[in-house]
């Protein structure tokens, strides 16, 4: 699993509406109509809690402790979207007391294995890493005018894969999930009855030109795939196209390191 460095974060919350109009402009929609499409709703729908829904976000030391910059940039992305929120001055369980106290009804909180929001009202918890894969097989859905009835690769089994594969499988398109571990996509199986096990990514690159790119290594994506048809949805930490590739597929990328996922994870909770 990836862990976010400062530097990966330091200028998210500056760079807000720049990357709300690049979404705008890939996507027909912006982080708020993302997030909604990825729970099949609008922005509209959730104008009017934003005043009752305080949101605290609560630093947490354990593990690898606290990535300088983590909660505000948080903080930032749930203001952006029209919320109220702010970050405890404690942390861990002091925070949380913390966040109660001055009526929160909704924490977002981090270790180096979870990170998850939780609204305190009504017992809904969300996971990044399911809500972040929702939230960019909704944008591949929105960004391809809609994935009923195409082919749509998944690359990595692991949470992302898996909450991008359960969106596609909803939303009518045919799925195949690569891993190089076989046995994990085995077990999303399990639960997910409907997709396809791909075995070879050269195979599956070549039959599918909807990719969510879900695993924590680089280059998955060999250049050769990179041709005008592809769209590719990477919510993987590092990405996993080379810089090449990267400007060859801009204009129908769909790559951060924290936006869609929290912004998912908020509309999944309210
Ligand atoms: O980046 C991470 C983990 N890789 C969890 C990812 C879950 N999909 N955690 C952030 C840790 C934040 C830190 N504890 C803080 O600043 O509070």
């Amino acid at each position: 699993m990836t862990r976010l460095r400062e530097e990966d974060i330091y200028d998210v919350g500056a760079n807000l509406s720049y990357y709300d109009r690049q979404l705008i402009h890939k996507v027909g929609t912006n982080l708020a109509g993302i997030a909604a499409h990825a729970l099949g709703k609008t922005p509209g729908d959730f104008v009017a809690i934003h005043d009752t829904a305080l949101i605290g976000v609560i630093p947490v030391t354990c593990g690898q402790g606290i990535i300088g910059g983590f909660s505000t940039t948080v903080q930032k992305i749930i203001e952006f979207l029209g919320f109220t929120a702010f970050v405890t001055a404690t942390n861990d369980v002091s925070g949380l007391a913390e966040a109660v106290k001055k009526g929160a009804r909704i924490i977002f909180l981090a270790d180096d294995n979870d990170f998850v929001a939780i609204n305190l009202v009504n017992g809904q918890v969300s996971d990044n890493g399911e809500a972040t894969g929702r939230g960019y097989a909704a944008a591949l859905d929105l960004m391809s005018g809609g994935v009923q009835g195409k082919n749509v690769l998944v690359i990595g089994a692991g949470p992302v894969g898996a909450g991008a594969a359960a969106f596609m499988t909803a939303q009518g398109a045919r799925v195949l999930v690569h891993d190089i571990d076989t046995e994990k996509v085995e077990k999303m199986r399990q639960v997910l009855p409907g997709i396809e096990v791909a075995k070879e990514l050269h195979a599956a690159l070549t039959e599918c030109k909807l990719v969510v790119e879900a695993t924590p290594a680089a280059a998955t994506i060999d250049k050769k795939y990179i041709d005008q048809d592809i769209l590719i949805s990477a919510p993987g930490i590092p990405l996993g196209i080379d810089q090449e590739s990267c400007v060859l597929v801009s204009e129908r990328l769909i790559h951060d390191v924290l936006e869609i996922g929290v912004a998912t994870m908020l509309f999944t909770v309210l």
